[in-house]
């Protein structure tokens, strides 16, 4: 069994399987084949009379290996493993601790009986990767629960608590104590009463009410008819054949439709983003210095970004000092933030209890005495670079030596800021797209003198606050915005050449995108776009375009959301470059503004990769996934391009280098890597 999976004979002939393989008990092939020969064993032996399966460490198998889907499948298969344990002859009682998700949960219905642990959470997250649970769980789970609550849980892929759990019938008990007694306890009490094997396949339970279990499956098929992913709909008709089928029959219906799913480009492009999420907190400053604690940040300055900062830390279990300039200001902060919170309970996403405890863990004080005990400090700086340096230098200067300082300067590059601080090296920039305390994805700046210490502990901070890190260097902007920036020039050629803003948006959006590129400078101003967005916009910032000075984008869509109209300035300006550039206007199909757009960015990626200002391709992907609504479910501008083939998107922009030499011009990365027969992913 490879010591990942011990079999021991307790008292009373309870045999205990414990899986240990750390960190989260991934059943990769080595757990399989290990379980299978300990319930060989355990079976064969006169002695045992029940099995408790468990697992060591911090939680219940969270899943298959997600790391070896892509490779080929090795026997035992997960479904085979389930079916082994389901058909034991003794009872077989799983006891579930920390998260059972995925292959782990599928691993529990497959027992006979199930014990919880009050804080366990389980659920079946398989289609936020694309996939559907293959080990039996769309057999099982409607079998115990019904299809409405199945479905909820696999279609969603949120995880449940255990007293759910119980209400639903997925777990017998919920352990009041220590599990592990608990579990025993079960065992012997099961024996007692002379409970045999109880098999979900053979539960009926969940199919008393056809209809029912017909009406759950037409209202999620019509909810989910248009996904861009296979594995939504296939779920619906695993669960639909649970009710059709013999047992035997799902599971092979299953099988199939799990191997559709594998092979789809989507479930790649999402189990490429769960790796990438993790990869990127893999910095070279966390090799070689170790982040210090974080039990108490302080927000130096006031305001809403102030606010939703500390609510961000006060989240994620901080202890937060405003330290404002003013006894007004620390006043108003406070405020922004218990406004805050009461939005969240009224949008039930908090209850009153959670937020009189996170509001207890807020101090403030006045000035920059506030700050000293702190183990981090964030400080928001005015955009005004001047004002910028004005407002950081005291802060800094301030501050013990020791202490990271986190600052959020947009549009200002690190390097020129900190001159001045005594100690540059204490300092990072921080980006962030939106509220921090709603927003998951943080860049990480850092500057010419950031110190490793800094960057390990700026890391370490964000990963207690749960959110995606990513590390960027150089560059007065965000990598997302870059690359945004990079899909607007695109797009503006476009424009000149005779598309409508409302094509280019049109197609971006049915690619994926929430909105196109002209909807979000409409809303958000060229701030993610800047000067040099593309030629359109540098001739109308040129003519003093009000839009740069608005905020309002190069047409303006009608605020209520209905239909757009051009500004005249815009289309004075798009005759003029026409009549410059002796352009006559032409159609563009969806599919070539999608090809041009997608392959500026990937440019942008990569240019981005040689200059050292993001360390990996797919550094790129998160930031554009969880920063400029790249859709998830293609993984990334580096992976879309890989996906698309590196030759092709190479040939796209030489095509169109003529039109703009700097802007198109295929990073060299594209030739070596193909030169190569490599992809983007082949650097991650
Ligand atoms: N496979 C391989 N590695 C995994 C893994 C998994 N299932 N889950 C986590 N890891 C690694 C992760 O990459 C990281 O590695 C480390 O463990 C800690 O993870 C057949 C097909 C369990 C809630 O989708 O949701 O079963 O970066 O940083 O924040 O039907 O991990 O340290 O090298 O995320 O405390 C279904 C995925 C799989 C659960 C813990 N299961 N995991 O969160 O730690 S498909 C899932 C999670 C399946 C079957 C189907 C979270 C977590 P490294 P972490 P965390």
């Amino acid at each position: 069994m490879a010591g990942l999976v011990e079999l021991s004979v307790q008292e009373g002939g309870i045999a205990r399987i414990a899986i240990r393989n750390p960190p989260v008990n991934a059943l990769g092939h080595s757990v399989r084949a290990g379980l299978i020969e300990a319930f060989d064993l355990a079976a064969a032996d006169d002695e045992v009379r029940a099995i408790v399966l468990l697992a060591e460490g911090r939680t219940f198998p969270a899943g298959a290996d997600i790391k070896e889907f892509g490779a080929t499948a090795r026997a035992p298969s997960l479904s085979d493993v389930c079916t082994r344990i389901e058909d034991c002859e003794k009872p077989v009682i799983a006891a579930i601790h920390g998260t059972a998700l995925g292959g782990g949960l599928e691993l529990a219905l497959a027992a006979h009986y199930r014990i919880a642990a009050p804080d366990a959470l389980v659920g079946l997250p398989e289609v936020t990767l694309g996939l559907l649970p293959g080990a039996g769980g769309t057999q099982r789970l409607p079998r115990l629960v019904g299809a409405a609550a199945a479905l909820e849980m696999m279609l969603i892929g949120r995880p449940i608590d255990a007293a759910e759990a119980s209400r639903l019938g997925l777990v017998e008990r919920v352990a009041d104590g220590r599990l592990r007694p608990a579990a025993f306890a079960y065992a012997q009490d099961l024996l007692a009463s002379g409970a045999g094997p109880r098999r979900a396949r053979d539960c009926t339970d969940g199919l008393r009410d056809p209809q029912g279990f017909q009406a759950a499956v037409a209202e999620h098929r019509a909810r989910h008819l248009h996904s861009p992913a296979p594995a939504p709909m296939k779920i619906i008709e695993c669960v639909e054949v649970a009710q059709l089928l013999p047992f035997d029959g799902g599971l092979a219906f299953e099988a199939s439709a799990f191997e559709d799913c594998l092979q789809s480009e989507q479930s790649q492009a999402l189990r490429h983003l769960f790796f990438a999420e993790r990869r990127a907190a893999q910095v070279p400053e966390t090799a070689t210095a170790e982040g210090q604690g974080n039990e108490r940040v302080a927000i130096a300055g006031g305001g809403e970004l102030a606010a939703s900062l500390a609510v961000a830390c006060l989240d994620g279990g901080l202890s937060v000092i405003l330290a404002a300039p003013s006894e007004a200001g620390l006043t108003e902060t406070r405020d922004h933030v218990q406004q805050i919170y009461m939005q969240l309970m009224a949008q039930l996403r908090l209850p009153a209890a959670k937020q009189a405890e996170r509001m207890a863990r807020l101090s403030g004080g006045i000035g920059l005495s506030a700050l000293m005990q702190a183990d981090y400090v964030i400080a928001p700086l005015p955009h005004d670079a001047r004002a910028a340096r004005t407002a950081l230098i005291p802060v800094a200067n301030a501050l013990p030596a020791e202490t990271p300082l986190g600052i959020i300067a947009p549009g200002q590059a690190i390097g020129p800021l900190v001159v001045g601080c005594d100690t540059p090296g204490q300092i990072v920039g921080l980006r962030v797209a939106g509220d921090p305390h709603l927003q998951r994805l943080f860049e990480v700046v850092v500057g010419p003198a950031s110190s490793a210490a800094t960057v390990a502990s700026t890391f370490k901070l964000l990963k207690h606050l749960g959110r995606v890190a990513v590390r960027q260097s150089g560059g007065r902007r965000s990598l997302a915005d870059r690359v945004s920036a990079a899909c607007l020039h695109a797009a503006d050629f476009m424009l000149v050449e005779g598309a409508t803003p409302y094509q280019v948006d049109a197609a971006l959006v049915d690619y994926g995108f929430a909105l196109g590129p002209y909807r979000r400078v409409d809303r958000e101003g060229l701030e993610y776009a800047g000067t040099g967005a593309g030629v359109l916009g540098e001739a109308l910032i040129a003519l003093g375009w009000p839009g740069e000075a608005t905020g309002r984008g190069y047409y303006s869509y009608d605020p209520k959301g209905g239909a757009a109209h051009e500004d005249e300035d815009t289309l004075l300006v798009l005759e003029e470059l026409r009549r410059e550039h002796e352009i006559t206007p032409r159609a563009f199909t969806a599919a070539e503004i999608v090809q041009r757009c997608t392959a500026a960015m990937a440019n942008a990626g990569a240019q981005m990769i040689e200059a050292g200002s993001a360390l990996r391709p797919s550094d790129i992907d998160v930031a554009m996934v969880h920063g400029a609504g790249f859709p998830r479910w293609r993984g990334g501008p580096m992976m879309a391009a890989d996906q698309a083939g590196l030759l092709k998107v190479q040939n796209t922009l030489t095509a169109l280098t003529d039109e703009d030499p700097d802007f198109w011009s295929p990073s060299p990365l594209f030739a070596e890597l193909i030169k190569n027969g490599q992809h983007f992913a082949d650097l991650n």
